[in-house]
């Protein structure tokens, strides 16, 4: 008989509970067989503890079992890395990426300047590509993607394909899952994400056709600011459709997509094709 498996999901604040204005240290989730439940909660309560945006002190933990018949498997969407000497350069390149994914250039700049002038949310923002309006029913929380991770049995050849790519750590384990579900929701044309950790400051836009495509840096060192966009198209899909996909669905990923190797702007999208806004 197949092992039971449980999704195990986090949230903390400093200042008290989000929804009493606390202020969001950390979020995580995953989905984990039920020997590693003990071990998994007290990594999620370390995370809080220990954080680098600060010590939580309002700390949420729930676990559901999860039911096998709902799981939906993906693959993990391939790696690419662009290599960029700072952020002004990451965010030229964070653009032609939603370019290359289908939006417009001026949309692909609206949407990246709204994620820079974006307030501190706990989820992401849901942005209609056409209006640029959001779309999430709770704009004080955004739209948090959950139910997802890496099947128990593949993590340890996801640990070693990350080591050897020189990305095993836990903010593009968590990332690439979560961009995986993300660019298979309906309606959702590409994602652009940045991590909120001050001393993290690489990020990715992601796509159905382009796959995850991480920038080395899209934001400044030191900054306690980041977040997510899902840019969404309302000519694809319903969004009822598309928030179920991101926040109901169990997805699990069962199998890894390839790397495809380091590039430099130029090289990727050829000579200065990227030098709009720098
Ligand atoms: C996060 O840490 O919250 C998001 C990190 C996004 C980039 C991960 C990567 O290096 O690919
Ligand atoms: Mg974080």
């Amino acid at each position: 008989m197949q092992k039971k498996l449980y999704n195990i999901k986090m949230r903390s604040a400093q200042g008290g509970n989000h929804k009493k204005g606390g202020q969001h240290i950390s979020g995580a989730e995953r989905i984990v067989p039920e020997e590693d439940i003990f071990s998994t909660v007290s990594s999620l309560l370390k995370r809080s503890l220990t954080h680098s945006k600060g010590k939580a002190d309002f700390i949420n933990i729930s676990l559901e079992e999860i039911k096998r018949e709902e799981i939906i498997y993906l693959s993990s969407l391939p790696i690419t890395t662009l290599e960029v000497r700072n952020y002004k350069e990451g965010r030229a390149g964070a653009i032609q990426c939603l370019h290359t994914a289908g939006l417009s250039l001026p949309q692909a700049r609206a949407i990246l300047n709204l994620l820079a002038e974006a307030p501190s949310l706990r989820g992401a923002m849901l942005i209609d590509i056409h209006t640029l309006k959001r779309l999430e029913p709770d704009l004080q929380r955004g739209v948090r993607a959950t139910g997802m991770d890496w099947a128990p049995e593949i993590y340890p050849r996801l640990e070693a394909f990350l080591e050897k790519e020189g990305l095993n750590n836990i903010h593009v384990r968590e990332a690439l899952a979560l961009a995986s579900k993300v660019a298979r929701a309906p309606g959702i044309v590409a994602e652009i994400c940045w991590s909120d950790d001050p001393e993290y400051t690489a990020g990715y836009v992601a796509s159905p056709s382009l796959g995850y495509m991480r920038l080395t840096h899209l934001k400044p060192a030191g900054v306690a600011k980041g977040g997510r966009i899902f840019c969404f198209d309302p000519c694809q899909a319903n969004l009822q459709q598309c928030l179920h996909w991101l926040e109901e669905q169990i997805t699990v990923i069962n199998e890894i997509g390839p790397c495809k190797g380091i590039f430099s702007l130029n090289n990727y999208f050829g000579e200065n094709k990227y030098g709009v806004n720098r």
